[in-house]
């Protein structure tokens, strides 16, 4: 099952080599009958121009991805009943347009929703080579370049950088290549003590020089490869911290081994206390990243790329921007989202991403960031994301990746259309639950930006005590008066992290937008919204709203004429989403109810 590729005719042939290639027989094979001249011009790279010869006759000119990304618009454009309005010149946003696979060496896959790893299997690189060329073109039909393919955890840190093990990797890569996607490996920073060195401290010359063997042998086996993700000082990961070093000595480290070959290090910022005392009142977590990292502006190396997740806090169903997102003016960065399902529904709940991804774009400057990443929501499922539907959150990302002014509506469309053979009344009506599903799902879980509420460690159903008194740094203290962390000036400062204009817009709770009013600020249940309600009826209104959606999205959703086997996958995750929606809403509410003691306005029933 291909996912939106499945209207594309014949698979592509191992024997082709080169996104040149690729690009020519795709539209050969699944654009009989129209003419095109092929004119590669190396200098282009991703870019492509398509200029008409008169009608069903184009000329496409690029760089060989270019050409293969050209193609892909333009048999889209076809399958999706439009017609490529020639001329058109197209070049992607960002030059590195990622995803990252959290798979394990033993073929597990950490906040995996869609069964195990494409690519191990038994603590070795073991894959289906159609399988993975499927996925090639997955990833090239939607723009995305570069696959990191094991977990930023690295387990096993002996994989894939060992002599023993580089021609698997190689031969990986080798798969990829024709589609244009360049494999990224994700590194352990204590590596070199696995392997005869005494230490892994940044500025020691032995450390050094490991890593620059490292690289030139890695290099001469994957010459191409898009260089070493890294997850230091997080979560029990090695870092610079043990060696009294920064994150610039550690990144800086790498990224000289990696710069003769023209490798980037992607260094991820997501830094924290993750051993907090939760009796502590002056550590605020979301403000843990910008404490690491602000002061380093400017002093990474040109091969260094600061990995930032949208957020403060770790891909909750809303949460503002992150400051380092804006504060970071002279370091390349990108922007960490995440498709894989952790806290929004585990690919079983219906949670379209592009709403929420525009969002975001709407407070961060166009030139802030130069690469967006996204942690991998696929697996080896027979449809490769677990819930068919969410393909379309891999396929908007990409092209979001390339065109962050995509119109939320018509990427949806576009990929409902690609997939599925629709009335204009069906389609309509599924992209409309598509892109109302963020919404419905925010509703009946974690009320106007707390987060959190979640069950511990499996991050799948209510718990809304259950991250209140753990070392996460999660807290809601929600008591019987009020709920919610004052993050402005006079609470925790996190807001001062902020330019001016974004302070402004979330300081006072009289003024802060809706959602985002219980991430910023404590208030008493009865304090009155914008809207005249007070906060705690908000709460029961929006949880009761959300469960009333659930079910009539269920009504719509279970009418429309999926094919098999997606029919009946949808039918059983709608059902279990369902189930979801209405403890999220009892519990929510219930516990609510305890505390505060105050009844819902409207009577309706609430557990005592
Ligand atoms: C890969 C969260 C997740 C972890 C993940 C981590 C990260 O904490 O729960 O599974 O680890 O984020 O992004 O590094």
């Amino acid at each position: 099952m291909n996912l939106w590729l499945r209207k594309l005719k014949t698979e592509v042939p191992f024997t082709l080599k080169t996104p040149a290639e690729v690009a020519r027989f795709e539209l050969e094979n699944n654009l009989p009958g129209f003419c095109f001249e092929l004119c590669e011009q190396p200098g282009m790279g991703d870019t492509y121009r398509i200029e008409s010869r008169g009608t069903g006759s184009y000329i496409l000119t690029g760089g060989s991805t270019g050409l293969l990304y050209g193609a892909y618009r333009l048999i889209e454009d076809h399958l999706t009943g439009g017609s490529t309005c020639a001329p058109v010149s197209s070049a992607p946003k960002y030059s590195l347009r990622m995803i990252n696979c959290w798979d394990n060496a033993d073929g597990g896959i950490e906040r995996g929703y869609a069964g195990r790893s494409l690519f191990f299997r038994n603590g070795r690189l073991d894959y289906s080579r159609d399988r993975i060329r499927t996925l090639a073109r997955l990833l090239a039909s939607a723009g995305l370049n570069v696959l990191c393919i094991n977990n930023v955890n690295v387990h096993d840190p002996a994989q894939l950088l060992l002599e023993d093990y580089l021609p698997d990797l190689a031969a990986l890569a080798d798969l990829f290549r024709p589609f244009g996607v360049r494999l990224m490996v994700s590194v352990d920073f204590s590596q070199p003590m696995r392997h005869g060195v005494s230490t892994a401290d940044p500025l020691d010359p032995a450390v050094r020089a490991w890593w620059k063997e490292t690289a030139a042998r890695v290099y001469a086996a994957v010459p191409d490869l898009a260089g070493f993700l890294v997850k230091a000082d997080s979560e029990g990961r090695p870092g610079p911290f043990t060696y009294g070093r920064n994150h610039a000595d550690g990144a800086n480290m790498l990224a000289e081994a990696l710069s003769p070959f023209g490798g980037m290090v992607v260094w991820r910022c997501f830094v924290y206390n993750c051993r907090q005392d939760w009796r502590d009142t002056k550590t605020d977590r979301p403000k843990a990243a910008w404490e690491h990292y602000a002061f380093l502006d400017g002093k990474f190396a040109d091969n260094v790329i600061l990995q930032v997740k949208h957020g403060p806090f770790d891909f909750q169903v809303r949460e503002p921007l992150s400051p380092l997102l804006l504060g970071m003016k002279k370091t390349k960065l990108a922007m960490e989202l995440q498709l894989a399902q952790e806290y929004t529904g585990h690919q079983i709940d219906l949670y379209t991403m592009i709403p929420m991804w525009k969002e975001l774009y709407e407070e961060l400057p166009a030139d802030n960031i130069m690469s967006l990443a996204a942690v991998s929501n696929l697996g080896d499922d027979e449809n490769y994301t677990g819930h068919p539907l969410a393909a379309v959150n891999l396929y908007t990302y990409g092209l979001l990746a390339w065109d962050p002014e995509t119109d939320a509506e018509e990427a949806v469309t576009r990929w409902c259309r690609l997939t599925y053979d629709f009335t204009t009344e069906q389609e309509q009506t599924l992209v409309s639950l598509l892109l109302s599903s963020r919404r419905t799902y925010e509703k009946y879980t974690a009320p106007l930006g707390i987060g959190w509420m979640i069950t511990p460690h499996d991050h799948y159903g209510p718990n809304p005590s259950g991250y209140e008194y753990d070392l996460w740094g999660t807290y809601h203290k929600a008591n019987r008066n009020a709920v919610g962390i004052d993050r402005t000036h006079a609470g925790t400062g996190y807001l001062d992290q902020y330019p001016d204009e974004i302070r402004a817009k979330y300081e006072d709770p009289a003024v802060c937008p809706d959602l985002l009013l219980l991430f910023y600020h404590r208030l008493p249940y009865d304090f009155i919204m914008r809207d005249g309600r007070t906060l705690i009826q908000r709460i029961y209104d929006d949880h009761f709203e959300g469960l009333a959606e659930t079910r009539t999205m269920a009504e719509k959703l279970l009418v429309l004429p999926f094919p098999e086997p997606d029919a009946s996958v949808i039918r059983d995750r709608m059902n279990r989403q369902l189930y979801n929606a209405r403890e999220w809403c009892d519990i929510i509410n219930t516990f609510f109810h305890r505390l505060s003691g105050i009844p819902d306005a409207r009577g309706r029933i609430i557990y005592d």
